[in-house]
């Protein structure tokens, strides 16, 4: 990022980066550079419009759970994924920032020679089967979502973000608004079920086939033409490519699914095997700040971060009251026993001035004076340590909560939003 890009820490995100230019953008997202105030680190934030989402239950729960997924992913081919922020309206998916740009815009330069295919094909491959092995499928790789580090090695991104995808496909807005259908395999555009590890190997073979050839296998200014190009496998490999790579790509680009080769099998193809390391790499453990001692027990990091005010995500928090204006949610390490005992504490020590009304088991109501209603509260378990404080307050009336109460709670280590 450059000195006149950068901005103040205060008008910084959450004080924490500063956002820089555009990267990308999708349907749902966009990609912004941004740095890090503290350690001056480049990182790539994609910022998700809860609204775009447009409430739908389905796509959110999978989003959680797709950001879940990928915090656990460790490879050197997978873009790191370090946070996720949140507030009431946007999703702000931290992950690390790839400088070398993507594949796709080095191919369009031209095509590559065989030996430089192999090395990118053998780390897409190595990447690909990773995830495989932990049953999570890309489902939408192409060359745009590869992107390339300073050393020239392949970085896969969205691995894990396959949700709004999904949805993509759901609205046809894939085909529509986002572009080429030309990496996607036959059993989709025949709308039949689908294995997701076949898919991820079709993709491969449209990706390999656009490296070495320098322009896609399946194509045609009409759409319609594409489809039935893909549908029935029709391609042509250009005379320089050597026989045995045209062996793997007819293997890939089998439009049966059952006898398309799989991982395995590309593994041991005599074009791929050539110096193939299935390198060893050290696993890194991402638990984002938590102390060994102080790592939930059966949520991590994001698992608390989707449930907390920004993402309303776990369909817990359906507004009820309308005679509130302002409602936050904050997630605190405490059970909500701890929680309601530092409710009444700060209610005692109002000294008079504040009364507490119980309402149902977990929730509460303090009155002023007058009778009127200052705050409300309603208290969830999420875990044994962790607890989700629903907080709703009027305009105007907002300072016992944010002088009194709040503090307290936030005395101990959380991870509130
Ligand atoms: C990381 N670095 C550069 C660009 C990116 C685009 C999307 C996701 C992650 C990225």
């Amino acid at each position: 990022m450059t000195a006149a890009m950068a901005v103040s820490s205060e008008s910084a995100l959450f004080q924490k980066y500063e956002l820089g230019r555009l990267l990308g953008c999708g349907a749902f997202a966009k990609v912004y550079l941004a740095r890090d105030v503290a350690t001056g680190q480049d990182v790539a934030i994609k910022v998700i419009h809860k609204s775009r989402l447009k409430n739908d239950a389905n796509l959110i729960a999978n989003i959680k759970r797709e950001i879940s997924i990928m915090s656990k992913l460790s490879h050197p081919h997978t873009v790191r994924l370090f946070e996720v922020l949140a507030t009431r309206n946007i999703i702000y998916i931290v992950l690390e920032y790839v400088r070398g740009g993507e594949l796709f815009a080095k191919v369009a330069k031209g095509r590559f020679s065989e030996p430089l295919c192999r090395k990118y094909f053998q780390q897409l491959i190595a990447v690909v089967s990773y995830c495989h092995s932990r049953g999570i499928y890309h489902r939408d790789l192409k060359p745009e979502n590869l992107l390339l580090d300073e050393k020239e090695n392949l970085k896969v991104s969205d691995f894990g973000l396959s949700a709004l995808r999904e949805q993509v496909h759901a609205d046809g807005l894939l085909h529509t608004l986002c572009g080429t259908p030309a990496y996607v395999a036959p059993e989709i555009l025949a709308k039949r079920g689908y294995d997701g590890a076949k898919i991820d190997v079709w993709s491969c073979g449209v990706i390999l086939f656009v490296l070495a050839a320098g322009y896609l296998p399946f194509n045609d200014p009409n759409l319609m033409n594409m489809y039935r190009k893909i549908y029935k496998g029709e391609f042509r490999c250009p005379k320089w490519m050597s026989p045995s790579l045209k062996r793997l790509l007819s293997r890939l680009l089998d439009t049966n699914p059952n006898t398309r080769i799989t991982m395995d099998e590309i593994k041991r193809d005599p074009w791929f095997a050539k110096g193939y390391k299935n390198a060893k790499f050290q696993e890194i453990d991402y638990n984002f700040g938590f102390a060994e001692d102080k790592r939930p027990v059966d949520l991590n990091a994001f698992d608390i971060i989707s449930f907390s005010s920004g993402l309303d995500l776990s369909g817990l928090f359906q507004e009820k009251h309308t005679s509130f204006e302002d409602v936050e949610r904050l997630t605190v390490e405490e059970p909500p026993e701890k929680v309601m005992e530092k409710v009444v504490e700060a209610a005692k020590a109002e000294e008079g001035r504040v009364n507490l009304r119980k309402k149902k088991e977990w929730g509460v109501e303090l009155e002023g004076q007058n009778g009127n209603i200052l705050v409300g509260m309603e208290v969830y378990r999420l875990s044994e340590r962790f607890a989700v404080v629903e907080v709703k307050t009027k305009s105007g009336e907002s300072r016992l909560w944010k002088d009194k109460i709040r503090p307290l709670l936030l005395q101990e280590p959380n991870v509130s939003c």
